[in-house]
């Protein structure tokens, strides 16, 4: 038997890292009967003789979107141009990493395509981001991302075409991962990488994945909406379970300090939430 992680899945191929040699494995068909998937990132036993995975270990923790399981940090790529700054899907992946009890990262990228008046608006947003206790870089800090990274296993996600595979190839330039430029008609990323991939990189583990444009949050509950939206904790509701949405006095609801795209945000969740459960209950 042989002990270790899964690196990357493409359709019914396995390729697990036993000690920095690559095995091109199998799954038993008992975990499809149990529907139980392995995942990038999973530690796992191989069978030596058909290498067959045999055995997945239980997992610290796994993501659903990126699909990675046993990770120590999300990274959000964000970026502020082409395509434009998405706050709602950045603070839906924010909600989601939370829900999902995983260290966030924002990584602001493309901020030399902004002229300076666009920039002084991406500071103040950069700054709520930072002073609400969300670690913040840019996608220039090399030195400083490799010192949060350290000894840790990290997953870069977000939106496709913000410049995820671009920032690993500037980490890691021998990698030279596929990159795209951006639909120029659709202000948009073309989903250059396909598959999620775990790369060692000097005392650190990046793992590449799939870009998307929309995310949802449905399988999260209320109060994991709620509590995504870390800074509402400094202003305590006395409502008793207050949605934040429509009650008079509410302390968070009209309340100034809190950036408005993120009021704004987090009421739309709630809405999408709601609208969830009675679809589901029409059932
Ligand atoms: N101007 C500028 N362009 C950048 C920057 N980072 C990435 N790009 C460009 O953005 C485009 C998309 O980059 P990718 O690295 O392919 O994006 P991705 O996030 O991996 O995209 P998917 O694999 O589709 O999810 C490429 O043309 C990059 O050269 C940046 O900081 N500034
Ligand atoms: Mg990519
Ligand atoms: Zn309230």
């Amino acid at each position: 038997m042989l002990k270790g992680r899964i690196k990357n899945i493409n359709s019914t191929k396995y390729i697990v890292d036993v000690d920095d040699i690559l095995y091109d494995c199998t799954v038993r068909g008992i975990f499809r009967k149990n529907k139980i998937t392995p995942l990038v990132g999973d530690y796992v036993e191989i069978n030596e003789d058909d290498l067959q995975i045999t055995k997945i270990f239980p997992r610290i923790n796994f993501l659903k979107r990126p699909n990675i399981a046993n990770i120590d940090m999300a990274i959000i790529m964000v970026s502020v141009k082409k395509p434009d700054l998405d706050l709602t899907l950045l603070d839906k992946m924010l909600v989601m990493i939370n829900a999902y009890k995983v260290q966030p990262l924002i990584c602001f990228s493309k901020i030399d395509l902004l002229s300076d008046e666009e920039k002084s608006k991406y500071k103040i947003i950069q700054n709520y981001y930072h002073n609400i206790g969300i670690p913040v870089i840019e996608n220039t800090e090399l030195e400083a991302f490799k010192k949060i990274v350290s000894g840790k296993v990290v997953v870069i996600c977000g939106q496709t075409g913000a410049g995820k595979s671009s920032f690993i190839n500037m980490i890691d330039p021998l990698l030279n991962l596929e990159t795209k430029p951006i639909s120029e008609s659709l202000n948009r990323g073309v989903h250059t990488t396909r598959y999620v991939n775990l790369y060692k990189i000097k005392d650190f583990y990046l793992a590449d994945t799939p870009g998307f444009s929309a995310l949802d949050l449905n399988e999260l509950s209320k109060e994991d909406i709620r509590n995504g939206f870390i800074e509402f904790s400094l202003y305590p509701c006395e409502y008793n379970d207050c949605d934040h949405l429509n009650t008079d006095g509410c302390s968070i609801k009209d309340n100034s300090k809190i950036l408005s795209s993120r009021y704004e945000n987090y009421a739309k969740f709630m809405k999408e939430y709601y609208e969830n459960s009675r679809k589901f209950f029409k059932k």
